[in-house]
Protein backbone atom coordinates (compact mmCIF):
# COMPACT_ATOMS: atom_id res chain seq x y z
CA UNK A 1 0.00 0.00 0.00
CA UNK A 2 1.35 3.27 -0.98
CA UNK A 3 2.60 5.93 1.60
CA UNK A 4 1.53 9.42 1.76
CA UNK A 5 4.64 11.19 1.12
CA UNK A 6 6.25 14.48 3.02
CA UNK A 7 4.88 16.70 0.76
CA UNK A 8 0.59 15.56 0.68
CA UNK A 9 -0.66 18.49 2.44
CA UNK A 10 -4.34 20.03 3.19
CA UNK A 11 -4.66 23.86 1.69
CA UNK A 12 -4.36 25.87 5.18
CA UNK A 13 -6.26 28.91 3.34
CA UNK A 14 -9.26 27.14 2.89
CA UNK A 15 -9.31 25.42 6.30
CA UNK A 16 -8.84 28.80 7.87
CA UNK A 17 -11.60 30.60 5.60
CA UNK A 18 -14.18 27.46 6.34
CA UNK A 19 -13.32 28.48 10.16
CA UNK A 20 -14.08 32.01 10.01
CA UNK A 21 -16.60 31.87 7.49
CA UNK A 22 -18.35 29.45 10.07
CA UNK A 23 -17.99 32.07 13.09
CA UNK A 24 -20.52 34.06 11.50
CA UNK A 25 -23.02 32.10 12.47
CA UNK A 26 -23.90 32.17 16.34
CA UNK A 27 -21.16 35.16 17.17
CA UNK A 28 -20.30 35.79 20.85
CA UNK A 29 -20.33 39.44 21.67
CA UNK A 30 -16.59 39.89 21.97
CA UNK A 31 -15.13 37.85 18.51
CA UNK A 32 -15.57 34.62 19.83
CA UNK A 33 -18.19 32.20 19.34
CA UNK A 34 -22.13 31.21 20.49
CA UNK A 35 -23.23 28.59 19.22
CA UNK A 36 -25.12 26.43 21.65
CA UNK A 37 -26.09 23.38 21.13
CA UNK A 38 -29.80 23.01 19.68
CA UNK A 39 -30.05 26.67 19.10
CA UNK A 40 -31.68 27.96 15.58
CA UNK A 41 -27.60 29.17 15.13
CA UNK A 42 -26.48 25.54 15.49
CA UNK A 43 -28.81 24.47 12.72
CA UNK A 44 -27.59 27.06 10.58
CA UNK A 45 -24.26 26.42 11.38
CA UNK A 46 -25.25 22.60 10.87
CA UNK A 47 -27.09 23.42 7.44
CA UNK A 48 -23.86 25.17 5.82
CA UNK A 49 -21.80 21.93 7.07
CA UNK A 50 -24.12 19.73 5.42
CA UNK A 51 -24.04 22.15 2.13
CA UNK A 52 -20.12 22.06 2.40
CA UNK A 53 -19.94 18.62 2.70
CA UNK A 54 -22.30 17.59 -0.19
CA UNK A 55 -20.54 20.05 -2.72
CA UNK A 56 -17.54 17.54 -1.21
CA UNK A 57 -19.49 14.53 -2.52
CA UNK A 58 -19.93 13.47 0.47
CA UNK A 59 -23.26 11.82 1.24
CA UNK A 60 -25.09 12.39 4.79
CA UNK A 61 -26.53 10.54 7.53
CA UNK A 62 -27.48 11.83 10.86
CA UNK A 63 -29.07 9.36 13.48
CA UNK A 64 -31.64 9.84 16.82
CA UNK A 65 -29.28 12.15 18.70
CA UNK A 66 -28.49 14.34 15.85
CA UNK A 67 -25.20 13.35 14.39
CA UNK A 68 -24.04 14.25 11.29
CA UNK A 69 -22.45 11.43 9.41
CA UNK A 70 -20.98 13.09 6.20
CA UNK A 71 -19.44 9.75 3.95
CA UNK A 72 -16.66 9.99 1.29
CA UNK A 73 -16.90 6.28 0.04
CA UNK A 74 -14.23 3.84 -0.03
CA UNK A 75 -13.25 1.51 -3.19
CA UNK A 76 -14.38 -1.74 -0.58
CA UNK A 77 -17.69 -1.01 0.48
CA UNK A 78 -17.64 -4.24 2.80
CA UNK A 79 -14.74 -2.31 4.52
CA UNK A 80 -15.60 -0.27 8.10
CA UNK A 81 -15.07 3.70 7.92
CA UNK A 82 -12.40 5.50 9.33
CA UNK A 83 -14.24 8.50 11.66
CA UNK A 84 -13.00 11.39 11.57
CA UNK A 85 -14.77 14.37 13.71
CA UNK A 86 -14.86 16.71 16.43
CA UNK A 87 -18.03 18.96 17.48
CA UNK A 88 -19.57 22.37 16.07
CA UNK A 89 -21.48 22.94 18.72
CA UNK A 90 -19.83 26.18 21.28
CA UNK A 91 -19.76 27.18 25.25
CA UNK A 92 -21.59 30.55 25.42
CA UNK A 93 -18.36 32.52 25.86
CA UNK A 94 -16.50 30.08 23.36
CA UNK A 95 -13.94 30.54 21.23
CA UNK A 96 -13.57 29.69 17.44
CA UNK A 97 -11.80 27.22 16.94
CA UNK A 98 -12.61 24.49 19.78
CA UNK A 99 -14.35 21.26 18.09
CA UNK A 100 -14.36 23.70 15.07
CA UNK A 101 -11.37 23.30 13.86
CA UNK A 102 -11.49 19.32 13.97
CA UNK A 103 -14.60 18.99 12.53
CA UNK A 104 -13.44 21.54 9.54
CA UNK A 105 -9.90 19.79 9.14
CA UNK A 106 -11.61 16.48 8.73
CA UNK A 107 -13.67 18.41 5.85
CA UNK A 108 -10.37 19.66 4.52
CA UNK A 109 -8.97 15.95 4.35
CA UNK A 110 -12.01 15.17 2.32
CA UNK A 111 -11.29 17.89 -0.12
CA UNK A 112 -7.75 17.29 -0.41
CA UNK A 113 -8.03 13.90 -1.71
CA UNK A 114 -10.66 14.85 -3.76
CA UNK A 115 -8.25 17.93 -5.43
CA UNK A 116 -5.73 14.50 -5.24
CA UNK A 117 -7.82 12.38 -6.96
CA UNK A 118 -6.65 10.12 -4.25
CA UNK A 119 -8.99 6.98 -3.22
CA UNK A 120 -9.27 4.70 -0.33
CA UNK A 121 -10.14 1.19 0.62
CA UNK A 122 -12.03 2.19 3.95
CA UNK A 123 -14.83 4.92 3.53
CA UNK A 124 -13.89 8.07 5.14
CA UNK A 125 -17.18 9.40 7.67
CA UNK A 126 -16.15 12.83 8.48
CA UNK A 127 -18.29 13.60 12.21
CA UNK A 128 -20.30 16.08 13.78
CA UNK A 129 -20.98 15.28 17.10
CA UNK A 130 -24.47 17.08 18.99
CA UNK A 131 -23.85 18.20 22.48
CA UNK A 132 -19.92 18.04 23.28
CA UNK A 133 -19.44 20.82 25.37
CA UNK A 134 -22.35 20.02 27.83
CA UNK A 135 -22.98 23.84 28.52
CA UNK A 136 -26.78 24.10 27.68
CA UNK A 137 -27.27 20.40 28.16
CA UNK A 138 -25.15 17.94 30.98
CA UNK A 139 -23.49 16.10 30.45
CA UNK A 140 -20.67 16.99 28.30
CA UNK A 141 -19.50 14.59 25.38
CA UNK A 142 -23.84 13.78 25.13
CA UNK A 143 -24.36 12.11 21.53
CA UNK A 144 -20.97 10.03 21.23
CA UNK A 145 -21.81 8.70 25.07
CA UNK A 146 -24.98 7.56 23.49
CA UNK A 147 -23.41 6.28 20.62
CA UNK A 148 -20.66 4.35 22.78
CA UNK A 149 -23.41 3.08 25.17
CA UNK A 150 -23.00 5.57 28.33
CA UNK A 151 -26.15 6.52 28.29
CA UNK A 152 -29.85 5.84 27.21
CA UNK A 153 -31.38 7.38 24.24
CA UNK A 154 -34.49 8.65 26.73
CA UNK A 155 -31.84 9.95 29.56
CA UNK A 156 -30.36 12.36 27.02
CA UNK A 157 -33.73 13.21 25.61
CA UNK A 158 -35.33 14.11 28.93
CA UNK A 159 -32.14 16.23 29.76
CA UNK A 160 -33.13 19.95 30.64
CA UNK A 161 -31.63 23.12 29.97
CA UNK A 162 -31.80 25.91 32.57
CA UNK A 163 -35.13 26.69 30.92
CA UNK A 164 -36.77 23.89 31.52
CA UNK A 165 -36.52 22.61 27.63
CA UNK A 166 -36.08 19.71 26.85
CA UNK A 167 -33.29 17.71 24.59
CA UNK A 168 -35.51 15.86 22.95
CA UNK A 169 -38.09 18.59 21.83
CA UNK A 170 -35.08 20.99 21.12
CA UNK A 171 -33.87 18.86 18.65
CA UNK A 172 -37.21 17.95 17.33
CA UNK A 173 -37.60 21.84 17.11
CA UNK A 174 -34.20 22.38 14.61
CA UNK A 175 -35.12 19.40 12.63
CA UNK A 176 -32.18 17.36 13.24
CA UNK A 177 -33.59 14.13 14.74
CA UNK A 178 -32.60 11.80 12.24
CA UNK A 179 -33.59 8.19 11.40
CA UNK A 180 -30.18 5.98 12.24
CA UNK A 181 -29.98 3.97 15.60
CA UNK A 182 -27.64 5.79 17.91
CA UNK A 183 -24.47 3.72 17.82
CA UNK A 184 -26.07 0.87 14.92
CA UNK A 185 -22.96 2.36 12.99
CA UNK A 186 -19.54 0.20 13.67
CA UNK A 187 -16.23 1.69 13.16
CA UNK A 188 -12.94 0.69 11.58
CA UNK A 189 -11.20 3.51 13.60
CA UNK A 190 -11.97 7.16 15.03
CA UNK A 191 -9.32 10.45 14.96
CA UNK A 192 -9.95 13.91 16.52
CA UNK A 193 -8.14 17.12 15.87
CA UNK A 194 -8.59 19.59 18.17
CA UNK A 195 -7.11 22.58 19.99
CA UNK A 196 -4.94 21.63 23.00
CA UNK A 197 -6.91 23.95 25.39
CA UNK A 198 -3.89 24.08 27.72
CA UNK A 199 -0.35 26.18 27.56
CA UNK A 200 1.94 23.20 27.41
CA UNK A 201 2.50 22.88 23.22
CA UNK A 202 3.05 26.90 23.07
CA UNK A 203 5.74 26.79 25.84
CA UNK A 204 7.53 23.43 24.77
CA UNK A 205 7.26 25.10 21.17
CA UNK A 206 5.96 22.47 19.80
CA UNK A 207 3.70 22.25 16.57
CA UNK A 208 1.80 19.32 17.22
CA UNK A 209 0.18 16.98 20.67
CA UNK A 210 0.17 13.13 19.80
CA UNK A 211 -2.47 12.39 22.10
CA UNK A 212 -1.86 9.32 24.09
CA UNK A 213 -3.94 9.51 26.91
CA UNK A 214 -7.16 12.06 28.14
CA UNK A 215 -7.66 12.36 31.89
CA UNK A 216 -11.19 11.48 33.28
CA UNK A 217 -13.66 14.20 34.79
CA UNK A 218 -16.41 13.96 37.49
CA UNK A 219 -19.38 16.35 37.31
CA UNK A 220 -20.45 16.46 40.89
CA UNK A 221 -23.98 18.81 40.80
CA UNK A 222 -24.62 19.84 44.65
CA UNK A 223 -27.97 21.08 45.69
CA UNK A 224 -27.41 22.75 49.04
CA UNK A 225 -31.06 23.77 50.78
CA UNK A 226 -30.56 26.62 53.17
CA UNK A 227 -33.73 28.91 54.52
CA UNK A 228 -34.92 31.75 52.16
CA UNK A 229 -34.83 34.70 54.87
CA UNK A 230 -34.60 38.83 55.00
CA UNK A 231 -30.27 39.29 54.74
CA UNK A 232 -30.54 42.45 56.70
CA UNK A 233 -32.81 41.55 59.67
CA UNK A 234 -32.10 38.06 60.16
CA UNK A 235 -29.55 37.48 62.87
CA UNK A 236 -26.37 36.09 62.03
CA UNK A 237 -27.25 33.04 64.56
CA UNK A 238 -30.31 32.31 63.06
CA UNK A 239 -29.14 31.83 59.39
CA UNK A 240 -29.54 28.62 57.62
CA UNK A 241 -27.12 30.40 54.56
CA UNK A 242 -27.06 27.25 51.46
CA UNK A 243 -24.46 30.78 49.91
CA UNK A 244 -21.79 30.18 52.66
CA UNK A 245 -22.01 26.22 52.73
CA UNK A 246 -21.46 26.95 48.85
CA UNK A 247 -18.14 29.43 49.42
CA UNK A 248 -16.81 26.80 52.05
CA UNK A 249 -16.99 23.40 49.61
CA UNK A 250 -15.68 25.67 47.04
CA UNK A 251 -13.09 26.59 49.07
CA UNK A 252 -12.53 22.30 50.10
CA UNK A 253 -12.39 21.73 46.67
CA UNK A 254 -9.46 24.37 45.84
CA UNK A 255 -8.05 21.91 48.61
CA UNK A 256 -8.71 18.70 47.46
CA UNK A 257 -6.58 20.00 43.83
CA UNK A 258 -4.19 21.05 45.33
CA UNK A 259 -3.30 18.27 47.75
CA UNK A 260 -3.84 15.38 44.82
CA UNK A 261 -0.63 17.72 42.58
CA UNK A 262 0.48 16.82 40.25
CA UNK A 263 -1.21 15.62 37.76
CA UNK A 264 -5.15 17.06 39.04
CA UNK A 265 -7.95 19.63 38.94
CA UNK A 266 -10.49 21.01 40.31
CA UNK A 267 -13.53 23.78 40.56
CA UNK A 268 -16.51 25.30 39.73
CA UNK A 269 -17.89 27.18 36.74
CA UNK A 270 -21.91 26.84 36.83
CA UNK A 271 -23.75 28.40 40.43
CA UNK A 272 -27.71 28.77 40.61
CA UNK A 273 -29.10 30.85 43.86
CA UNK A 274 -32.68 30.74 44.06
CA UNK A 275 -34.15 33.00 44.29
CA UNK A 276 -31.03 34.91 43.55
CA UNK A 277 -32.24 38.37 44.89
CA UNK A 278 -29.91 40.61 46.70
CA UNK A 279 -31.74 40.74 50.21
CA UNK A 280 -32.85 37.10 50.51
CA UNK A 281 -30.59 34.53 51.58
CA UNK A 282 -30.62 31.38 48.92
CA UNK A 283 -32.98 28.55 49.78
CA UNK A 284 -31.31 26.60 47.70
CA UNK A 285 -27.84 26.14 46.02
CA UNK A 286 -26.95 24.39 42.91
CA UNK A 287 -23.58 24.00 41.71
CA UNK A 288 -21.14 21.67 39.97
CA UNK A 289 -18.04 20.77 40.67
CA UNK A 290 -15.56 19.89 37.97
CA UNK A 291 -12.72 17.87 39.24
CA UNK A 292 -9.99 15.94 36.70
CA UNK A 293 -7.19 13.61 36.60
CA UNK A 294 -5.48 11.10 34.33
CA UNK A 295 -4.50 8.97 37.37
CA UNK A 296 -8.26 6.62 38.43
CA UNK A 297 -6.83 6.10 42.02
CA UNK A 298 -6.45 10.16 42.28
CA UNK A 299 -9.73 11.25 40.49
CA UNK A 300 -12.06 8.40 42.46
CA UNK A 301 -10.43 9.64 45.64
CA UNK A 302 -10.81 13.27 45.26
CA UNK A 303 -14.58 12.10 44.39
CA UNK A 304 -14.76 10.48 47.97
CA UNK A 305 -13.15 13.19 49.75
CA UNK A 306 -15.18 15.58 48.45
CA UNK A 307 -18.35 14.45 49.09
CA UNK A 308 -17.37 13.39 52.64
CA UNK A 309 -16.17 16.59 53.57
CA UNK A 310 -19.44 18.95 51.75
CA UNK A 311 -21.87 16.49 53.67
CA UNK A 312 -19.75 18.19 57.03
CA UNK A 313 -19.57 21.28 56.34
CA UNK A 314 -23.32 21.46 55.00
CA UNK A 315 -24.27 19.91 58.43
CA UNK A 316 -22.23 22.08 60.22
CA UNK A 317 -24.40 25.38 59.18
CA UNK A 318 -27.58 23.16 59.16
CA UNK A 319 -27.79 23.43 55.36
CA UNK A 320 -29.45 19.69 53.81
CA UNK A 321 -27.11 18.00 50.86
CA UNK A 322 -27.55 16.22 47.91
CA UNK A 323 -25.23 15.55 45.49
CA UNK A 324 -25.28 13.53 41.43
CA UNK A 325 -23.05 13.25 39.17
CA UNK A 326 -24.01 14.55 36.06
CA UNK A 327 -20.79 13.81 34.08
CA UNK A 328 -18.18 10.99 33.92
CA UNK A 329 -15.67 9.27 32.35
CA UNK A 330 -12.88 6.97 33.41
CA UNK A 331 -9.04 8.19 32.13
CA UNK A 332 -8.54 7.29 28.54
CA UNK A 333 -5.11 5.44 26.90
CA UNK A 334 -5.33 6.21 23.24
CA UNK A 335 -4.95 3.31 20.74
CA UNK A 336 -1.10 2.94 20.83
CA UNK A 337 -0.81 2.12 16.77
CA UNK A 338 -2.66 5.16 16.42
CA UNK A 339 -0.63 6.84 18.67
CA UNK A 340 2.65 6.04 16.65
CA UNK A 341 0.89 6.64 13.39
CA UNK A 342 0.39 10.24 14.30
CA UNK A 343 3.75 10.54 15.61
CA UNK A 344 5.15 8.96 12.80
CA UNK A 345 3.07 11.51 10.66
CA UNK A 346 4.40 14.58 12.38
CA UNK A 347 7.89 13.39 11.39
CA UNK A 348 7.20 12.24 7.90
CA UNK A 349 6.12 16.55 7.48
CA UNK A 350 8.73 17.56 9.47
CA UNK A 351 6.60 18.81 12.45
CA UNK A 352 7.90 19.57 15.81
CA UNK A 353 6.03 17.32 18.65
CA UNK A 354 5.37 16.07 21.69
CA UNK A 355 3.61 13.37 23.57
CA UNK A 356 0.72 15.27 25.70
CA UNK A 357 -2.56 14.05 28.06
CA UNK A 358 -5.42 15.50 26.83
CA UNK A 359 -6.87 17.89 29.83
CA UNK A 360 -10.03 18.70 28.16
CA UNK A 361 -12.56 15.93 27.54
CA UNK A 362 -13.40 15.14 24.07
CA UNK A 363 -15.97 12.58 21.70
CA UNK A 364 -12.65 10.42 21.38
CA UNK A 365 -12.83 9.52 25.44
CA UNK A 366 -15.64 7.80 24.36
CA UNK A 367 -15.03 6.50 20.58
CA UNK A 368 -11.85 4.72 22.41
CA UNK A 369 -14.28 2.64 24.18
CA UNK A 370 -16.02 1.11 21.07
CA UNK A 371 -13.22 1.76 18.58
CA UNK A 372 -9.40 2.20 18.28
CA UNK A 373 -9.34 6.26 18.71
CA UNK A 374 -6.41 8.87 18.96
CA UNK A 375 -6.56 12.25 18.69
CA UNK A 376 -4.31 14.95 17.49
CA UNK A 377 -3.31 18.57 18.92
CA UNK A 378 -2.11 21.67 18.09
CA UNK A 379 -1.06 24.86 20.48
CA UNK A 380 -3.47 27.71 21.17
CA UNK A 381 -2.13 30.84 22.66
CA UNK A 382 -1.44 31.50 26.38
CA UNK A 383 -3.44 27.56 26.66
CA UNK A 384 -6.73 29.90 26.86
CA UNK A 385 -9.80 28.56 25.79
CA UNK A 386 -13.64 28.63 26.42
CA UNK A 387 -13.51 32.21 26.45
CA UNK A 388 -14.05 34.32 23.70
CA UNK A 389 -10.22 35.08 23.27
CA UNK A 390 -9.26 31.64 22.24
CA UNK A 391 -6.83 32.10 19.14
CA UNK A 392 -4.39 30.11 17.29
CA UNK A 393 -2.31 30.66 14.66
CA UNK A 394 -3.48 29.24 10.82
CA UNK A 395 -0.03 27.83 10.69
CA UNK A 396 -0.76 25.62 13.57
CA UNK A 397 -4.10 25.22 12.32
CA UNK A 398 -2.76 23.87 8.97
CA UNK A 399 -0.04 21.60 10.78
CA UNK A 400 -1.96 19.65 12.75
CA UNK A 401 -4.85 19.26 9.34
CA UNK A 402 -1.65 17.92 7.56
CA UNK A 403 -0.96 15.65 10.26
CA UNK A 404 -4.90 14.14 10.21
CA UNK A 405 -4.29 13.78 6.53
CA UNK A 406 -1.41 11.68 6.68
CA UNK A 407 -3.10 9.62 10.06
CA UNK A 408 -6.12 9.01 8.32
CA UNK A 409 -4.94 7.70 4.76
CA UNK A 410 -2.65 5.38 6.98
CA UNK A 411 -5.63 3.99 8.27
CA UNK A 412 -7.96 4.38 5.49
CA UNK A 413 -5.21 2.63 2.73
CA UNK A 414 -4.11 4.54 -0.08
CA UNK A 415 -5.32 2.62 -3.21
CA UNK A 416 -3.71 2.83 -6.57
O1 LIG B 1 -15.55 19.73 29.47
C1 LIG B 1 -14.74 19.48 28.57
O2 LIG B 1 -13.62 19.07 28.83
C2 LIG B 1 -15.13 19.66 27.13
O3 LIG B 1 -14.75 20.96 26.76
N1 LIG B 1 -16.53 19.46 26.92
MN1 LIG C 1 -14.08 20.71 22.31
MN1 LIG D 1 -15.09 22.87 24.79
Amino acid sequence: MPAPGENLRINPDRLWNSIHELAEIGPGIAGGSNRQTLTDDDAKGRALFQKWCEAAGMSMGVDQMGTMFMTRPGTDPDALPVYVGSHLDTQPTGGRYDGVLGVLAALEVVRSLNDLNIQTRHPIVVTNWTNEEGARYAPAMMASGVFAGQFSLDYAYGRKDSDGKAFGDELKRIGWVGDEQVGARKMHAYLEYHIEQGPILEAEGKQIGVVTHGQGLWWLEFTLTGKEAHTGSTPMNMRVNAGLAMARIMEMVQAVAMDAQPGAVGGVGQVKFSPNSRNVLPGTVVFTVDIRSPDQAKLDGMRARIEAEAAKIAAALGVGCAVEAVGHFDPVAFDPTLVARVRKAAETLGYSHMDIISGAGHDACWMNRIAPSVMIMCPCVDGLSHNEAENISKEWAGAGADVLLHAVLETAEIVG
